[in-house]
């Protein structure tokens, strides 16, 4: 199709200053590689690949506070919140492919810019919602959720690189799932501004369904909006996605990762959504790596109307069951 509101563009983010380890400014590359172009080639929408972002590297860059690489992370955003504007602009449902998760900031950002009433689910092991002051480790990819709540502005000083962006979101507009490593002062900021969140403790509890029934509920009862989905691939079980920065024992499983996606895609209403944090130099093996690449595409194709049920083109349904 060539319906605006029927095509998908494909944007790499291929960044690593958000965090320590090198290796995650190849996710992009390795998601290509699993299948991704091909995988959503056979749906029922034009595929429009836009090639990866090229980002401007400034040699000196010093910490802010604890803060490392403020400002290349700041101009990557920048960046890529522009991109991300255009194409969600243009009508297309946006997937970014990271790249570490501070990318959220631009991505997040840049579709806010078009629609200012979405709603972000966001999917991780990790809350990244800590301030430069509660950071236990200074790395940017904790903090990118703290970078777009209005509710903890006066929270984040004027970090270099990032006077371009205000925030944008409110904490009610912001749902949480698949958490079981947040900080201590991370804790405190999701139960101060009433953050509904779903931990692991929260999924083996109320089971998968009941959990994306609740958040269904939280974002879209009052009124049905844009969708932004914020995909981390450490969300997911260390032994289904083990070539990743921060991986935590514990994770989704994978019925659980492609139901959350089947759920949003069922929405009708996910407008951009990022998959971050897969490194590829990080796997034991290849086979580690590749079995985390396709389990991006896996999830970027549900999200996107793959189905477990099977489906049957659009094409004239009567001369192919005859
Ligand atoms: N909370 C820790 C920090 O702020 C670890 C952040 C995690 N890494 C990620 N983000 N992959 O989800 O440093
Ligand atoms: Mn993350
Ligand atoms: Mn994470
Ligand atoms: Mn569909």
């Amino acid at each position: 199709s060539t319906n605006a509101a029927q095509s998908v563009a494909v944007l790499g983010a291929p960044f690593s200053r958000g965090q320590r380890r090198r290796g995650v400014e190849h996710g992009p590359k390795v998601i290509r590689d699993a299948g991704l172009i091909e995988r959503l080639s056979g749906f029922d929408y034009s595929v429009h690949d836009f090639g990866d972002l090229d980002f401007h590297h400034f040699e000196k860059d010093e910490p802010y506070m604890d803060v490392k690489s403020p400002r290349n992370v700041g101009a990557a955003n920048k960046m890529l919140s522009g991109a991300v504007s255009r194409a969600v602009g243009a009508g297309h449902t946006l997937v970014m492919l990271g790249g570490d998760h501070s990318l959220a900031i631009g991505s997040v950002g840049g579709h806010a810019q078009q629609s200012p009433d979405l709603c972000l689910i966001w999917v991780d092991a990790h809350a990244d919602i800590n301030t430069p002051m509660t950071s236990p480790s200074g790395n940017l990819h904790g903090l990118p959720v703290a970078f777009m709540l209005k509710e903890l502005q006066d929270k984040m000083p004027d970090i270099p690189g990032f006077s371009w962006m205000k925030p944008f979101l409110s904490s009610r507009d912001l749902v949480y799932i698949g958490l079981r490593d947040v900080d201590p002062g991370e804790y405190h900021i999701l139960k101060n501004l009433g953050i509904q969140y779903f931990t692991m403790r929260d999924i083996d509890r109320l089971g998968i369904q009941r959990v994306m029934e609740v958040t269904f509920d939280h974002l879209l009862a009052r009124k049905q909006r844009p969708i932004h989905l914020s995909f981390d691939i450490d969300a997911f079980d260390p032994s289904l996605a083990p070539a990743t920065g921060t991986p935590v024992n514990g994770g989704l499983t994978y019925r659980e990762g492609i139901y959350i996606t089947e759920e949003i895609h069922n929405t009708g209403l996910l407008s951009a959504m990022d998959l971050v944090e897969v490194n590829p130099m990080l796997g034991a093996s290849r086979e580690a790596v590749e079995a985390t690449a396709s389990l991006a595409v896996d999830v970027i194709a549900s999200s996107l109307g793959q189905t477990r049920e099977g489906a049957h083109p659009s094409i004239d349904v009567n001369s192919a069951v005859k």
